[in-house]
């Protein structure tokens, strides 16, 4: 089946990093925070192996920055976030729910400290920029807010630190999770994570401008050859495993953090003067009715999940939505990431799916599905 061509536009950004992969054959992209982020390159399940054996490097340009500098840096970041923020040191990534004033979630970003006055904010796919700008002006407030000209390159896969101890020496390898360096690259300073959206491991370089991007590419892939490195991207398969939330489709402005299973992220007693707070603490105190759950669903490959599929119980109550779902070679079920309410959330509770190709059986499981192994 042909898929139909999306028309490319100013409106429609590429990256610095386009040609590459475009030259590594991609097959599909999907549009985020108005930007192309690659979907597919040999197909979903031959990325999916390759990336749990080897090394990939992944175009997601389209993890733009906000920036915000300034005396009141400090101060902004922690209205945005009810994460407590006190404790992030220069050098520091924190992943951070961000809600409005009902505690609804606008975003899931990586915030990245620069020094005490200086944060990016790593943004999954909703505007928050006009958000940020409307509290600084609202507030008065002494920032500066801008989206830079930032593109982080993943380089991700279990042969990550060899690949990226070849490109930026040894030093790579000390780097630990959550954190980043400094690391030189043909004369310039580039920021370097161990972080990135999936479960194999790797690293995230946060590229300044563009015209290092193809250099900065074709590096990674002469230097990748005796690692098998490939072009990749985020794989749908690994990440339902993983159990890594997408904002839009695991969650939106109707969820809260605790609801997303988030609430390891919230700190709202202590996160004095974030938005939304006293709608957390609420939701916080009594917990939530309904949360993300792992699902397993039987039978047969299932399409694409295009919309929210009902989750019934067996005598056809509606208990939930499944928002993610794929078939996993490693697990030889679908995996799946949905709603479920309280009444019907505890592991080995057996629910109906009703996907477009008919109903199946499927089960609530304890714990996403990288970690089964661990008990
Ligand atoms: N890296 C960077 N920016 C991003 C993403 C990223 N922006 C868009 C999107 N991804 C934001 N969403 C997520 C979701 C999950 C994680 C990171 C960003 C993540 N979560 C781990 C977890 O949930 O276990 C680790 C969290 C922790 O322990 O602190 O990594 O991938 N730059």
């Amino acid at each position: 089946m042909t898929q139909p061509l999306l028309s490319p536009s100013r409106r429609l950004r590429r990256t610095p990093f386009s040609p590459g992969v475009e030259a590594a054959g991609v097959k599909a992209y999907t549009v985020y925070n108005h930007m192309l982020l690659p979907t597919v390159f040999r197909s979903v399940e031959e990325d999916y192996r390759h990336l749990k054996e080897a090394v990939q490097v992944w175009d997601v340009a389209c993890e733009r920055q906000v920036e915000i500098r300034g005396p009141d840096a400090a101060r902004l970041m922690q209205m945005l976030t009810p994460r407590d923020l006190r404790r992030m040191l220069p050098g520091q990534c924190y992943y951070v729910p961000m809600v409005d004033e009902t505690g609804g979630m606008l975003n899931d970003p990586v915030a990245v400290k620069l020094a005490e006055d200086r944060f990016w904010v790593s943004i999954a796919d909703s505007d928050l920029l006009l958000w940020v700008k409307g509290i600084v002006w609202g507030m008065r407030l002494d920032v500066l807010v801008d989206e830079p000209d930032v593109s982080p390159l993943a380089v991700q896969g279990p042969r990550a630190d060899e690949l990226m101890a070849a490109v930026f020496g040894e030093g790579v390898r000390a780097l630990r999770f959550f954190r980043f360096g400094w690391f030189d690259f043909e004369g310039r300073s580039l920021a370097i994570a161990r972080s990135g959206y999936s479960r194999q491991g790797g690293f995230e370089i946060y590229l300044e401008g563009g015209e290092m991007g193809m250099a900065l590419w074709h590096a990674l892939m002469e230097a990748g050859r005796p690692f098998d490195v490939r072009a990749g991207c985020p794989n749908l398969i690994e990440r339902i495993e993983g159990g890594l939330l997408s904002y839009g489709n695991d969650m939106t402005r109707a969820n809260t953090p605790h609801e997303c299973g988030l609430g390891r992220f919230c700190n709202t007693l202590t996160a004095i003067g974030c938005v939304g707070r006293d709608a957390l603490l609420r939701v916080a105190q009594e917990g939530p009715v309904r949360q993300i759950r792992p699902l397993a669903i039987d039978g047969p490959a299932v399409p694409a999940c295009l919309e929210a599929w009902p989750v019934t119980d067996p005598g056809g109550r509606r208990v939930g939505q499944v928002t993610s779902a794929a078939w996993s070679p490693d697990h030889a079920t679908n995996v799946a990431i949905g709603m479920i309410r309280m009444t019907h959330w505890e592991p080995g509770t057996r629910l109906v799916v009703e996907t477009p190709a008919g109903r199946r059986e499927a089960e609530v499981r304890a714990r996403f599905f990288h970690d089964e192994a661990k008990g």
